[in-house]
């Protein structure tokens, strides 16, 4: 497991209070991310920017392409600590991220405000699509049994406008968007997931799940490409255009 560049690195950090801005930067692996001896990750950001309020997390699990911003208390472990940061998801050597070796006790001064943002829910939708995120056997991944073309456009969103898309996935697809951020509804008949609070700009759908995002089209017209950021499904044509109007 490479760190900025490095495998299984170890930080010194002193005992206080740290912001880790993580990106899952692999391929194709989820991880699930946890601290060991445990501690909470406590959530302030996601992949669009602040949450409204901080959220504790015992573990965290992030798609590729998704990020995390969150604040972890080393003051809370003696110091001469290691701290891991492991991946639950990982077999063997995968299991571990990095280490943090916690030197001495230092004070920090930072109080987390209890509100980082506003984020109002999106309206009404407009228009309401339905896109199949399925394998394609030996021609590739395919998104409504169509593999990527250039030319072909999926969806003409109105500048301004709110749209939902239901995306509905046979495998696992962290689907990502460009152009704006959006909001996920529902996964199922269910709420939003635990990991999925804020801005997301890719969504970690799982296998036979179907899930609910809002999106306002805002900033500029032209085209945007969706697509899995599994770079082996995504480089096998799991991509799709979208114009905004
Ligand atoms: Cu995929």
């Amino acid at each position: 497991m490479l760190v900025n560049g490095a495998p299984w690195p170890v930080a010194t950090v002193e005992g206080a209070q740290y912001r880790l801005r993580i990106l899952n930067a692999c391929n194709a692996r989820r991880l699930d991310l946890r601290l060991d001896p445990g501690r909470p990750l406590t959530q302030i950001g996601t992949d669009g920017g602040l949450l409204a309020q901080p959220l504790r997390h015992e573990h965290f699990v992030l798609a590729p392409a998704q990020r995390l911003d969150a604040i972890v208390d080393f003051s809370a472990y003696p110091p001469g600590t290691a701290v891991s940061l492991v991946n639950d998801f990982g077999e063997g050597r995968m299991g571990e991220v990095l280490r943090f070796r916690v030197g001495e006790r230092a004070p920090d001064g930072f109080r987390l405000p209890g509100r980082l943002s506003t984020i109002e829910p999106l309206g009404p939708p407009a228009v309401t699509r339905t896109l199949h995120f399925q394998a394609g056997g030996t021609k590739g991944w395919l998104i409504n049994g169509e593999l990527f073309s250039p030319h072909a456009i999926a969806a003409r969103p109105a500048l301004g406008s709110v749209e939902v898309w239901r995306l509905v996935s046979d495998f696992h697809h962290p689907v990502h968007l460009h152009l704006n951020p959006f909001q996920v509804l529902s996964r199922g008949l269910a709420g939003p997931g635990p990991f999925d609070a804020g801005w997301k700009d890719t969504i970690d759908l799982r296998p036979a799940e179907e899930a609910a995002i809002a999106i306002r089209f805002d900033g500029y017209r032209g085209k945007y490409v969706f697509h899995c950021h599994n770079l082996e499904h995504e480089d096998m044509a799991m991509m799709g255009n979208f114009e905004v109007t």
